[in-house]
C-alpha cells in the first residue's frame, strides 16, 4: 500500500479512537461513567495500524486484548454505540453492561474479553490460534508480557509455527512503575530466544507496516514503544509533556488530517450526546 494512503487510513481510525477517548474523559469527569476505566489515548496508532494492515490483507483475525482495549475494539470495527452503552453500564453494551472498560468482547469482530489476570490473554490466544490455525493477534502491555505463562505460550507458538502476532504495547509503565526498575531485558529479545522473529519499534504506522510482509506467515512479536497520555485508570494526566503520536501525525498529514479530525470529532460528540440523552 502507498505510504500516504496507509498513513491517512490509519489516521482516520486513530481519530475515531482519540475522539472517543476524549468523550470518555469528559464523561468520567462528569461522573456519567462510574466504573474503572482504562483510556488508550496516546497508544491508538498501534491498534489502528494493525487494523489497517489486516484490512489490506483481507484478514479478520481473532483478537485478544487486555484491559486497555477501547482503541483495539474501535480500530477493528467494533460498534461504538455498544461501547458507549457498555461504559454506561447498560444491558445494550457490548458485554451486556457486565464487562466494563476492561473486558470488551465482540463476536462481530472476533474480539475476546479479558479476565483481569494480566497476561492471561497471551496463552489463551496461543491456544485459540493453535486450535483453529486462524490468524490471531494478542495485544499485551509491557508489564503483562513479563508473566511466566506468557513466555510458555510464546515458546509453544514458535515450536508449532502458528499464525500469531504478539503485539506488546510498551508504554514503559506498570501502573506507575517504570520498565527500568522491573527488568533489564526486552520482549523482542525474548521472542528471538524462542527462535521467533522479534522487533523493537516505535508506534509510527510505517514502522508497523514495514513488518507486515511476515504477518500471519509465521509467529512474530512486535514490541511497540508508545505513550499513555492519561493515568493508568481514570481521567488524570501524569504530565502535559507526553509525546503525542496523534498530534505528530496530524502535523505530518496537514490539511487532509485536519479535515478528518474535524469531521470525526463532531461525529463522535453527537454519538455520545445521543446515547446520553436516551
Ligand atoms: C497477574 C496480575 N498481576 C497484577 C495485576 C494488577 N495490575 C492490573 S493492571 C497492571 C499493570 C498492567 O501494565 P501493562 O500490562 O503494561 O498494561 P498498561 O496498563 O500499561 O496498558 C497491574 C500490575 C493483575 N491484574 N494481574
Amino acid at each position: 500500500m502507498n505510504e500516504k494512503i496507509f498513513r491517512l487510513k490509519t489516521f482516520e481510525k486513530a481519530s475515531y479512537c482519540r475522539h472517543f477517548e476524549e468523550e470518555v474523559i469528559k464523561n468520567l469527569k462528569l461522573k456519567n461513567i462510574n466504573i474503572p476505566t482504562y483510556v488508550s489515548a496516546g497508544q491508538e496508532f498501534i491498534a489502528a495500524s494493525m487494523a489497517t494492515i489486516c484490512e489490506d490483507l483481507k484478514i479478520k483475525p481473532l483478537i485478544f486484548g487486555q484491559h486497555r482495549c477501547h482503541s483495539i475494539y474501535i480500530s477493528f470495527g467494533g460498534d461504538k454505540v455498544k461501547l458507549i452503552d457498555e461504559l454506561l453500564g447498560r444491558k445494550t453494551g457490548c458485554t451486556k453492561g457486565m464487562g466494563g472498560s476492561a473486558s470488551i468482547a465482540s463476536k462481530e469482530i472476533n474480539m475476546f474479553g479479558h479476565d483481569g489476570l494480566m497476561g492471561s490473554n497471551g496463552p489463551i490466544g496461543v491456544g485459540a490460534c493453535f486450535a483453529t490455525n486462524h490468524p490471531t493477534i494478542v495485544f499485551l502491555g509491557d508489564a503483562a508480557a513479563e508473566e511466566d505463562y506468557v513466555l510458555g505460550g510464546l515458546g509453544w507458538a514458535s515450536t508449532k509455527n502458528i499464525p500469531l502476532i504478539t503485539v506488546v504495547e510498551d508504554n514503559n509503565l506498570s501502573i506507575l512503575t517504570e520498565k527500568k526498575v522491573r527488568r533489564n531485558w526486552e520482549m523482542s529479545d525474548v521472542a528471538k530466544s524462542f527462535k521467533m522473529q522479534g522487533y523493537n519499534i516505535d508506534d509510527d504506522p510505517i514502522d508497523l507496516l514495514k513488518y507486515s510482509e511476515i504477518f500471519f506467515k509465521k509467529p512474530c512479536l512486535l514490541n511497540v514503544n508508545t505513550n499513555r497520555i492519561f493515568w493508568h485508570a481514570g481521567a488524570g494526566k501524569d504530565s502535559d509533556d507526553t509525546f503525542d503520536r496523534y498530534e505528530e501525525e496530524k502535523k505530518r498529514l496537514g490539511e487532509d488530517a485536519l479535515a478528518i479530525d474535524k469531521k470525526i470529532k463532531e461525529e463522535i460528540k453527537n454519538l455520545w450526546k445521543k446515547q446520553l440523552e436516551k
